[in-house]
């Protein structure tokens, strides 16, 4: 087999097991007998090794036993050319996705955080919550995790827990809303007289319409609750179609005469502020966004994954340093009814094998950060706790780090909220089409940002855990949004939090074909984290 180009060595390593960095496939690609010096290389791995590094091949092209007159040969440039690189959709390919919202806006502002900007090649400290590197004296981190619920999960399954989780939810969002009204608690305003202004923070407790059309809201705060109601023929009307129950909002309003409602004038959510200035990266470096990769289903698309894995061995990919999977790594087993027809790989556990060797592939030098999907083998209810040490013993050869979902990951000195988006099937089910869909499911995200929670309404597609704290509150704007699940493609701003829905590498499956959903499927968003700026590049 002829092992000219360094995506073809990467692949051949994978093969045998090895994950590879990037310098040490480049550098087997320069010898002037790859084939050979990729056997010497394997040879000079110690047995216990999961990871080619450029020190095993340096030291196998320098052996006599190996190709030693390839050593000099070492620094030429690798031949890239019969790499398959793919289409390149730069900012949204317009024939495949017609109407995305793409960035547009590139706003640069320094980076807060201090970033490491060397490259570690090493192994990265091991994250649980989030804990980082412990040791004094080595360099900060480059990667820092945070909300995460692994290892802190407290949550008995007690209805105190529910109480705990809302009340939670309650405190954090309602400080973000107070400054803004002078809100009084629900008990307090159903003593007022009528005719009172009046404003209060709460949770939707209750929507529905009245029998002349008109809308009534019940908030609930820590004392008790209250109605409230939008009359139909009111600007902040096209606000209740966007209302979800259990989010937090503040309303402001006139108490009625007989002081038992009260006639609302505006409606406010947490929101994201308009004037958001992100934080980006102080040097080129770039994050492919990927979810959804499904492996273990018959129709993941081993190919277009393998197309992309060599991409990144490619120059073109060269600023690629991290690599972002928003969960669903594999298919699972009886996630939805009649799933096992699909399976291509029955055990949960020989999925995630599979899965670990298409890991291989990646270049060894990019860092990898996960959370876990609805697919995946970890409690489905939300927040989802990072995978197990067997689990993660299946996929060491790639030193990924391992957290839960949702965790908001700090990259080059970009925050990124990464979640699966089980919750975006449920926005997209109770908005209007125009405020949220499939085919724009950024926009649903838009609406998370706005509420300032991943996952508002309890029940429904979403299980929620119950835990002393609410997890999946947006405390801290993110940089960047990353979410998948609903297996379509889309991006855009809100408020200069870049969005990005991933798509997948699962083809159309028998129920999505029956739901039509049409799945877009082989595509990498690449996001610029010095600018903002993306570039999605399509490899099915
Ligand atoms: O789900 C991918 C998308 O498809 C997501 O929007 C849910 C939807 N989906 C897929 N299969 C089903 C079934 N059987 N019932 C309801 N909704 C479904 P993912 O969970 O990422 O595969
Ligand atoms: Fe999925
Ligand atoms: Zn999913």
């Amino acid at each position: 087999m002829p092992l000219e180009t360094p995506a073809r060595i990467a692949r051949e390593l994978a093969r045998r097991g090895y994950n590879a960095e990037r310098e040490a496939v480049t550098l087997l690609a320069g010898a002037v007998d790859p084939a050979t010096a990729l056997d010497a290389a394997v040879e000079a791995a110690p047995d216990d090794a999961l990871r080619l590094t450029t020190d095993h091949v340096r030291s196998a092209l320098a052996s006599p036993d190996g190709s030693p007159s390839d050593a000099g040969a070492s620094s030429t440039a690798p031949d890239t050319s019969s790499v398959d690189t793919s289409t390149s959709a730069a900012g949204g390919d317009s024939s495949a996705h017609p109407p995305t919202d793409a960035p547009h806006t590139t706003v640069s502002t320094p980076a807060e955080n201090p970033t490491n900007q060397s490259q570690s090649t090493g192994t990265p400290v091991e994250t649980k919550g989030s804990q980082k590197g412990a040791d004094s004296g080595r360099q900060p981190e480059p990667v820092t995790v945070a909300g995460d619920v692994t290892g802190r999960s407290t949550g008995t399954g007690e209805y105190g827990d529910f109480v705990s989780v809302f009340r939670d939810r309650y405190e954090k969002l309602s400080g973000q809303l107070r400054g803004r009204v002078n809100h009084r608690p629900a008990t307090a305003i159903a003593d007022m007289p009528g005719g009172s202004d009046v404003a209060m923070i709460g949770l939707v407790n209750e929507i529905r319409s009245s029998a002349s059309g008109h809308w009534i809201v019940e908030l609930e705060d820590t004392t008790g609750t209250f109605p409230f109601m939008i009359t139909k023929d009111r600007d902040i009307t096209d606000l209740v179609e966007e209302l979800l129950l259990d989010e937090c909002l503040a309303v402001e309003g006139t108490l009625s005469d007989d002081a038992g409602i009260a006639f609302v004038d505006a409606l406010y959510f947490p929101d994201v502020p308009r004037t958001y200035r992100p934080n980006t990266a102080d040097r080129h470096v770039q994050a492919a966004l990927i979810s959804d990769v499904h492996v273990g289903s018959q129709e993941f698309m081993a190919d277009a994954w393998n197309r992309f894995a060599d991409w990144l061995h490619t120059e073109e990919a060269s600023a690629v340093e991290y690599l972002l999977l928003a969960g669903d790594m594999v298919e699972g087993v009886g996630v939805y009814p009649d799933q096992d027809e699909e399976l291509d790989i029955v055990d949960i556990y020989d999925q995630y094998e599979r899965f670990s060797e298409h890991l291989k592939a990646v270049p060894g030098d990019i860092e990898i950060v996960m959370i876990p999907g609805n697919h995946d083998a970890v409690r489905l209810a939300e927040p989802q706790p990072a995978f197990d040490e067997e689990l993660r013993d299946i996929m060491t050869a790639h030193d990924a780090r391992i957290v839960g979902n949702p965790s908001t990951v700090t990259v080059e000195g970009v925050s990124v909220l990464m979640y699966h988006g089980v919750s975006l099937d449920e926005v997209i089910a109770e908005l209007p089409e125009e405020k949220a869909s499939y085919d724009h499911p950024h926009r649903a995200m838009y609406h998370l940002l706005k509420k300032r929670h991943v996952a508002p309404k309890y029940g429904g597609h979403l299980r929620l855990a119950p835990e002393e704290e609410d997890y999946l509150v947006i405390e801290d704007v993110p940089d960047i949004f990353h979410t998948g699940h609903v297996h379509k493609l889309g991006y855009g701003k809100y408020h200069n939090v870049l969005a990005v829905n991933s798509g997948c590498w699962q083809a159309q499956t028998a129920f999505q074909k029956s739901v039509n959903i049409d799945p877009d499927a082989g595509f990498a968003p690449i996001v610029d984290l010095d600018t903002l700026d993306l570039t999605v590049r399509k490899f099915a």
